[in-house]
C-alpha cells in the first residue's frame, strides 16, 4: 500500500508539545483550510478572516462544539509560503491540560482537518522545497540533541551550512561531468594531458571535502546522539557498582550474589560536554537459566554497536577472570580493561598487577579511586575531532552511506583518469555515480520509501 499523500489538498493537525500536563501546550495546523478552521475555532465570521494579521499573537477564546467558551489561548497564523511548511500554518498555545489539547485537536478534525502523521510538518516543508533532506534530518537532531555541541551541529545543519557545502560539491560535479562528457566527442589525438589533469584536480578537491566529512562523522554523530559505552566482563567484578558511581545514583542493583544483573541498564551521562549512554550488562558467563541467557545475549548485541567497551575485572581474581571472556566478541571494538576492587589490595600488590596484567585502568568503584582517570579515558578513547569544520557535519547513517558511496566513486574517477586517461566513458560513468549519491544526500531524487522510512521516525507534531 502506498502511503504517499497529496499534501496540498489536505489540512492536518497535531499536538506539537509532548503529552502530559504543562504550563502551555501547542496544537499546530497546516494546509489550505487552516484559516477557515481558525475562524471556526474562535467564532470569527468569514469576512473578518482576511483581516487576521500573520505572525501576530492573538489572545482569543476558543469555543467548544456547542459554541460555549472553552479555553483562553494564544493563536499565531503563519501565511504560506512564509511558514515552516510553506503552507498556511496556525499555532495554538492552549493551557497545557491533556484534555484541553486533545479536545482542540478533535475540534480541528471536526472542522475538516485530518490527524498529522509522524514528521508530517517537516515532510511538507521538504516536499514544498522549504528545506532539503539533510535539513529535515537536522530538525530531528535538534529535537533529540543531548549536548551543547550537538545542538550547534543540528542548528547549523538546519540553517543549511552542510547543505551549502554538499550543494557546492554537486555543482562542481555537474561541471566536471559535463566537461568529461564533452571530451567524449573530442578525437583521441586531440586530447591533451591538460584535459585529464583538469578532471583529476577538480575531482581531487571534492574528494578531499568528502574525506573530511567522513572523518568528522563519528564526532558529529556522538555529539548528536551520544556515544555508547558498555560495561561488561565477568560476573561480580563490580560492573553495576561502577555504573552507579558514574551515573551518580543507585540505578543498578549491586549484590554479592553472582548473576544479579540480568538485563541491560542504560543511563545518559555527560562527561566534558560529551553525551554518553552508559550501559551496564549481565556478566558474560555460561548462564544457568533462561533469563540470564537472554541477558547475556543482549549484552553481546550491545557490545557490537558500542563506541567503547570496558571489560571490568575483579583484580583480586587475577588473570583467570580475563581469560574467561570470549575475545572474538570484541574483534572490531575499542576495548579497555579495567581492574576493579583495588581497595582490597596493598599498593605493592597493585604495582605488581600493573606490571603483569595487560594495560588497563585500575579502579575502586567502592571508594571512587581511579574514576576521574576513567572518565578522562572515555573522552580520549572516543578520539573526538576537535575540528568539525565550524561545527557542522554529517550525523546520520543515511548521510554517511551516501557520502561513502560518492567518495568511492570519486576515488575511482581519479584512479581511472590517472591510469587509463583515454577511458573517458568510464570516468563519466563513475562521475555520474558520485553525483547520484550526492543527489541522494540532498534528497533531490529520493524514493518515497526512503522518505517514509525517515519521517516515520519523527514524532507526531514535528
Ligand atoms: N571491595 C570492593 N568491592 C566491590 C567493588 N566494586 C564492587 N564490589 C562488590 O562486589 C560485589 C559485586 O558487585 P556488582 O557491582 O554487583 O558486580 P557485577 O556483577 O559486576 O555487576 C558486591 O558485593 C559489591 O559491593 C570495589 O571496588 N571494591
Ligand atoms: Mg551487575
Amino acid at each position: 500500500m502506498s502511503t504517499k499523500k497529496v499534501f496540498n489538498d489536505s489540512t492536518v493537525v497535531a499536538q506539537s508539545t509532548p503529552y502530559g500536563y504543562g504550563g502551555i501546550g501547542v496544537v499546530r495546523l497546516t494546509g489550505p483550510d487552516t484559516i477557515k478552521i481558525l475562524g471556526d475555532l474562535i467564532n470569527l465570521s468569514k469576512d473578518k478572516l482576511s483581516d487576521v494579521k500573520p505572525r501576530f499573537a492573538y489572545r482569543e477564546i476558543i469555543f467548544d462544539e456547542n459554541k460555549d467558551p472553552f479555553d483562553d489561548a494564544v493563536l499565531t497564523l503563519f501565511k504560506g509560503p512564509e511558514s515552516y511548511t510553506g503552507e498556511d500554518v496556525l499555532e495554538i498555545s492552549c493551557h497545557g491540560s491533556p484534555y484541553i489539547l486533545k479536545y482542540v485537536v478533535d475540534l480541528c478534525i471536526n472542522y475538516g482537518a485530518s490527524p498529522a502523521g509522524p514528521g508530517e510538518f517537516t515532510r511538507r516543508a521538504f516536499i514544498n522545497g522549504k528545506i532539503d533532506l539533510m535539513q529535515a534530518e537536522s530538525v530531528a537532531n535538534l529535537v533529540s540533541a543531548s549536548s551543547h555541541r550537538g545542538v550547534n551541529i543540528a542548528l547549523n545543519g538546519l540553517r543549511g551550512k552542510l547543505s551549502k557545502e554538499i550543494a557546492s560539491m554537486r555543482d562542481e560535479m555537474i561541471d566536471v561531468l559535463s566537461y568529461s562528457e564533452h571530451l567524449l566527442d573530442v578525437s583521441e589525438e586531440d586530447l591533451t594531458t591538460a584535459n585529464i589533469s583538469y578532471i583529476i584536480s577538480k575531482t581531487a578537491k571534492m574528494h578531499e571535502m568528502a574525506q573530511k566529512l567522513i572523518e568528522n562523522y563519528s564526532t558529529c554523530r556522538i555529539m548528536t546522539y551520544g556515544a555508547v559505552v558498555v560495561l561488561c566482563g565477568p560476573v561480580n567484578s563490580g560492573k553495576s557498582t561502577l555504573f552507579n558511581s558514574l551515573v551518580g545514583s543507585n540505578r543498578a542493583i549491586v549484590n554479592r550474589e553472582p548473576g544479579t544483573t540480568r538485563d541491560l541498564l542504560e543511563a545518559m551521562i555527560i562527561i566534558d560536554g560529551v553525551p554518553i549512554t552508559l550501559v551496564d550488562t549481565a556478566g558474560l558467563r555460561e548462564a544457568s537459566n533462561d533469563i540470564e541467557i537472554e541477558g547475556v545475549r543482549r549484552a553481546r548485541d550491545y557490545i557490537k554497536k558500542a563506541d567503547l567497551v570496558f571489560v571490568v575485572n575483579d583484580i583480586t581474581v587475577g588473570k583467570t577472570s580475563m581469560e574467561s571472556i570470549d575475545n572474538t566478541l570484541f574483534k572490531d571494538n575499542n576495548i579497555v580493561n579495567i581492574y576493579n576492587k583495588t581497595d582490597l589490595l596493598s599498593q605493592k600488590d597493585i604495582k605488581k598487577c600493573r606490571s603483569v596484567f595487560k594495560p588497563g585502568l585500575f579502579t575502586s568503584a567502592l571508594t571512587g579511586v581511579g574514576l576521574g582517570e576513567l572518565k578522562n579515558h572515555i573522552i580520549t578513547a572516543l578520539d573526538l575531532e576537535s575540528n568539525t569544520g565550524e561545527n557542522f557535519g554529517i550525523t546520520t547513517t543515511r548521510q554517511y552511506n551516501a557520502i561513502l558511496k560518492s567518495d568511492a566513486a570519486m576515488a575511482a574517477v581519479i584512479e581511472i583518469a590517472e591510469q587509463y586517461p583515454l577511458q573517458l566513458e568510464l570516468v563519466s560513468f563513475e562521475l555520474q555515480n558520485a553525483l547520484n549519491s550526492i543527489e541522494d544526500l540532498l534528497g533531490t531524487k529520493t524514493a518515497d520509501e526512503v522518505l517514509n522510512n525517515m519521517f516515520d521516525n519523527f514524532c507526531v507534531g514535528k
